[in-house]
């Protein structure tokens, strides 16, 4: 461990030692709740409601008018916000001593399609209560606080996970700003949103940009939720490998054309679906395979495929077994291609590394959640998130709070407003902590 590693934990627990004297201070419930009702109306399919969940694509106009409606709440703060090179929104609130680094925490406002509406909405909006309460209550921490709404956490936009943070940590493949998803290019989306990714590398966060970085999401599995405990401490998060696989075949009729002389690019795709499966599943362990993604062409009813795209997205806390089932699922890919008569190409666009969340700051969670009465427990994270991107800046921490049975990426996503407030509350704390 270097110095700066040392004197960074050890300053991370100071304040963790004492629990917080005065009265609790607390989040506006109602506020957070009226915040994430009034988010989830961008993006919401027309003529729904609430429960109908939310499509806001990230760089979308839905999207567009989620950010203006965040950018509103921060004026409501009386704060200022700052959108840097990707499109990122920073929300600053000075402290006593400028000099220090800050504390950032936040999360993301878009959404997959047919998504819900606590998926980085609760960290997001929770991260401007916490300034705007603090503010209120004449509040002024030792370091300056900084929250964060990172633009375009989902894949959904060029099938690749974490844009904003990963733009604004330096993490983006070579050419993936050219890449063209929905008709524009990554450089022209960020663009759209009030970025200026010309200036990337100045905006760069490099090493010391905070001195720690916490992010309050929800669980998205049902471990907490089947166990009736109020906080997660994320130990870590799972690594991700993310593959582009295009299946060509030959389009032809689907009524003349015997079954012997066929090219279908589909068949071919839904043996590779199953191939997926079946490697992911033989071996134990928590590992996940999914073929989410599916382009048939030309997608006729009457027309043998003649391509097919799809996506593969592989998790695991190890990276060695992803590169494992890569591998795996190459060599099966090729015996596909050849019993098909068809041609298969894999290409990996992502790699998100395993991250660890830094010990001090899940103490730090965890005295907090003792300080308001909560039960906790630790747990690894099977969903992505930008504090990964953070964790190879500097500390980081997570907290989850419950998903009603563990449903997420769907409209049924749902968290108790109780549970966003108590996670709010111990986002709350837990920033006071560390921010000294
Ligand atoms: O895919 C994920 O795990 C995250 O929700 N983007
Ligand atoms: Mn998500
Ligand atoms: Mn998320």
């Amino acid at each position: 461990m270097t110095r700066r590693e040392l004197l960074t934990s050890m300053s991370l627990l100071a304040g963790s030692r004492t629990a917080r004297a005065g009265p609790r201070l607390e989040i506006s419930a109602a506020r957070l709740r009226e915040q994430l009702e009034s988010l989830s109306v961008y993006g919401r399919p027309a003529g729904g409601n609430f429960s109908n969940g939310v499509s806001r694509i990230g760089y979308s106009d839905a999207d567009l008018a989620g950010r203006k409606y965040a950018l509103g709440l921060v004026e409501a703060a009386h704060l200022k916000a700052r959108i840097d090179a990707a499109g990122n929104i920073f929300v600053r609130k000075a402290g006593k001593d400028a000099a220090l680094s800050p504390v950032l925490f936040g999360s993301h406002i878009d959404s997959v399609p047919n998504g819900g509406n606590f998926d980085g909405d609760l960290g997001s909006l929770a991260a401007i209560e916490i300034l705007r309460v603090l503010g209120e209550n004449g509040i002024v921490t030792r370091r300056p606080l900084e929250a964060v709404v990172w633009s375009c956490e989902e894949a959904t936009f060029n099938g690749n996970t974490l844009n904003g943070s990963r733009a604004a940590a330096g993490k983006l493949r070579p050419g993936e700003l050219d890449g063209i998803s929905r008709g524009l290019t990554l450089f022209e989306s960020m663009r759209r949103i009030g970025g200026d990714p010309a200036r990337l590398d100045e905006t760069q966060l490099r090493s010391g940009a905070f001195h720690a970085y916490l992010e309050l999401h929800i669980e998205q599995g049902g471990t907490l939720d089947k166990e009736g405990t109020s906080i997660g401490i994320v130990e870590g998060i799972v690594a991700l490998d993310h593959y582009d696989v295009v299946l060509t075949g030959m389009a032809n009729h689907a009524g003349t054309t015997p079954m012997a002389d066929r090219q279908d690019a589909l068949v071919a795709a839904a043996q590779l679906t199953l191939v997926v499966r079946e490697l992911v599943t033989e071996e134990p362990g928590r590992q996940v395979g999914t073929v989410g993604h599916l382009e048939v062409e030309p997608n006729a009813s009457n027309v043998i495929a003649g391509r097919v795209r799809l996506s593969i997205d592989l998790r695991d806390l190890s990276t060695e077994k992803l590169q494992r089932l890569g591998e795996a699922i190459r060599a099966r890919a090729l015996a596909i291609a050849a019993q098909t008569k068809t041609q298969i190409v894999l290409t990996q666009t992502q790699h998100a590394e395993t991250a660890l969340a830094s010990p001090e700051v899940q103490t730090v969670i965890q005295r907090a959640a003792e300080h308001l009465d909560l039960s906790y427990r630790r747990l690894p994270s099977g969903a992505v998130h930008d504090a990964q991107v953070m964790a190879a800046v500097g500390p980081m921490g997570m907290i989850f709070v419950p998903s009603e049975g563990g449903i997420s990426h769907s409209p049924k996503e749902l968290t108790g407003w109780e549970d966003c407030a108590r996670g709010a509350n111990v986002l709350l704390h837990s920033v006071l902590t560390i921010s000294g």
